[in-house]
């Protein structure tokens, strides 16, 4: 007689690790620096984000005088477009976010970039310097601290990709596989010579994201396709640490922001920065070093999604499991495990 497999059920009370990483996702993401999503965006959101895009970029020509074939970035892009704006919370993506760096982040900085088709492109090696997007990791002036060799993990960028990248050299983002545990200093050493095997040309179909550590080396392929390459980029770092491209956020935006997205936007829920620990005025705490009950709503936003996620996994077990109690080969509940109690 063969006795069906069963799988193990889920044990309640065993914490999971992630809200949404699956273990060989963070394990890439640890060793190469970047793991990518496919079809984050739906064919729609991404035809609405191209359309958010081209009007961004029609009115920013137009006030600045760019030429229609020359790239343009816009910074604190979240604050120029409501369908901007809602991307600093996708629930597809956030909880990614979460599970490599905590609650206690905000939004560095968001960008979008348009790279038209580059006509009169000068071939030179991808990425050395003097090129036209040479090899570089996102840092400030003076750069981040080295810690044994390498940049700690400080932050995260989550690109969305709206147009097709399929090809090789549409402008796509390279990425150097593991250069997130080199030296920083390699990329300015012109001895240096890379592994191609290490290159990766992020060749994707619109509508995926990567979620990468921005200690990772990257650079651009130039655009040589007939297509103008658009893309998104979200950077998240920790609340103690300053934002990239805005120092406060518009307060008729932060007004009507939710409580997580007001974190997101580097805000404290009230506008009291200070607290006075023991309430005394010899010892004041900055709210994003010491913050009080509230001041971090994603936690609570966090625990949600965690037991969402255990639900889900529970019933999808029972489903799995649907033979009768006490038929041959049904499975063994042991106590506590009863079906029901997690509802
Ligand atoms: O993909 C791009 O256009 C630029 C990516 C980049 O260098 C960055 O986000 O730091």
């Amino acid at each position: 007689m063969t006795i069906p497999a069963v799988q193990a059920a889920p044990d309640p009370f065993e914490p999971e690790p992630y809200l949404a990483l699956t273990e060989s996702q963070r394990q890439q993401f640890d060793e190469d620096g970047f793991i990518l999503i496919e079809d984050a965006l739906s064919p729609d959101h991404v035809d609405r984000l191209i359309g958010v895009v081209e009007e961004l970029n029609e009115k920013h020509r137009k006030s600045h005088g760019t030429a229609p074939d020359a790239a343009y970035q816009i910074r604190n892009a979240l604050a120029h477009h409501d369908e901007l704006f809602a991307l600093i919370e996708y629930p597809k993506i956030l909880p990614m976010v979460v599970d490599v760096m905590g609650v206690n982040i905000q939004i560095r900085t968001s960008h979008v970039d348009v790279r038209p088709p580059m006509k009169d492109h000068e071939e030179t090696e991808l990425g050395v310097s003097g090129s036209f997007f040479p090899w570089h990791s996102d840092a400030p002036n003076y750069g981040y601290p080295i810690t044994n060799g390498v940049v700690p993990f400080l932050e995260v960028k989550v690109g969305y990709y709206l147009t097709d990248l399929t090809e090789h050299n549409s402008g796509a983002i390279c990425v150097v596989r593991g250069s997130h545990l080199r030296s920083p200093e390699l990329i300015h050493d012109p001895d240096y010579h890379i592994d191609p095997e290490d290159i990766v040309e992020v060749n994707v179909r619109p509508g995926t994201a990567m979620v990468w550590r921005t200690a990772l080396w990257h650079c651009l392929t130039p655009n040589l396709s007939d297509r103008t390459r658009k893309c998104l980029y979200y950077g998240y770092n920790y609340r103690w640490a300053r934002p990239g491209d805005y120092d406060r956020q518009d307060p008729e935006l932060l007004a009507r922001c939710t409580p997580v997205q007001r974190q997101l936007l580097g805000s404290n829920t009230t506008e009291d920065g200070v607290v006075y620990q023991d309430g005394d005025p010899a010892h004041p705490a900055s709210r994003y070093w010491r913050p009080e009950p509230g001041d971090v709503p994603l936690e609570t936003w966090a625990e949600g999604q965690m037991k969402k996620k255990r639900a889900r996994e529970w019933r999808r077990w029972k489903r799995r499991n649907r033979l009768p109690f006490g038929a041959v080969g049904s499975p063994v509940v042991a106590e506590g495990d009863q079906p029901g109690a997690l509802e």
